[in-house]
């Protein structure tokens, strides 16, 4: 039983980290954009690039 808690854990852990999804209408600014692009490290998770040109979120101000 306790195996089982163990082996639970450790699935939903990343799931938990996932399910917060970003996207550039959670950002007043672009700049803030790319800091969580980059910080979020490469393959771009939250699809903040979608041109894939390295800037986040051009659109905002
Ligand atoms: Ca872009």
């Amino acid at each position: 039983m306790r195996f089982i808690m163990v082996v639970a854990a450790m699935l939903t852990a990343p799931v938990v980290v996932s399910a917060r999804d970003y996207d550039c209408g959670d950002f007043s600014t672009q700049a803030e954009a790319q800091r969580v692009y980059e910080d979020a490290g490469p393959g771009d998770p939250y699809r903040l690039d979608r041109d894939h040109d390295g800037v986040a979120c051009e659109t905002l101000p």
